[in-house]
């Protein structure tokens, strides 16, 4: 299989962690895709131009965190992507997307950012930097939920890497009066998925 990232996105991020969790990182090939560039080679590889993208054994291409994280679990039978029954399932879920919100807000002041100073937004800029802080302050409480502190699952491995964005984005500053999230985050980032997919890993 091959999965296609960029240096910078979470999402793929995200992938590459999940690569080691289920320990088939030795039968994907990651590859770098040039993305947001006119006429990248990339775009016959995936005409949506967007990462990550896993190419399956069988030549079919998928795109979307998403979906990849679901095939690659059912691939090596593992329940890390599935949501439990019941209460457990509703709660998880509940927090599983308070924690996308967080991550494509973020993902957006990103992009915004990358791109020349003077075609920025600064309108936009603002609104996500403040989704940002209000979302942090929730995930300072949040982050104490026995679903959070317990054995790993997606919805932590999707936190841990939208806080990682702070390495890519000076102004998103999220340790500052959040101990419990700062406390969090250092166990986590001790996880071999995680340090073997650091920055500066690819
Ligand atoms: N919902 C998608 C989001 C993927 C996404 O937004 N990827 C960005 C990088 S962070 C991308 O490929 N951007 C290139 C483009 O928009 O052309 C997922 O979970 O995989």
């Amino acid at each position: 299989m091959e999965l296609f990232v960029t240096k910078n996105s979470p999402y793929a991020r995200l992938i590459r962690a999940l690569l080691h969790e289920l320990c088939i990182n030795d039968r994907v090939i990651v590859t770098l895709a040039k993305t947001r560039a006119e006429n990248s080679p990339y775009y016959a590889v995936n005409p949506s131009g967007r990462v990550p993208y896993l190419v399956r054994d069988d030549g079919i291409g998928i795109e979307d965190s998403d979906l990849i994280g679901k095939f690659l679990c059912a691939l090596c039978d593992s329940d890390l992507w599935t949501f439990p029954d019941g209460d457990e399932g509703w709660e998880l879920r509940r927090l599983h997307s308070l924690c996308r919100s967080y991550l494509d807000g973020l993902s957006v002041w990103l992009r915004e950012v990358a791109r020349p100073v003077d075609a920025q937004y600064a309108t936009l800029i603002a609104h996500e930097q403040a989704r940002a802080r209000r979302l942090t302050m929730l995930w300072e409480q949040e982050i104490m939920s026995p679903l959070m502190q317990g054995p790993l699952n997606r919805t932590q491995m999707t936190l841990f890497c939208a806080l990682e964005i702070e390495q890519l984005l000076p102004g998103f500053d999220w340790r500052t009066g959040h101990p419990n999230l700062s406390a969090w985050y250092e166990r986590q980032s001790l996880r071999p998925s995680f340090s073997k997919t650091a920055k500066g890993t690819l």
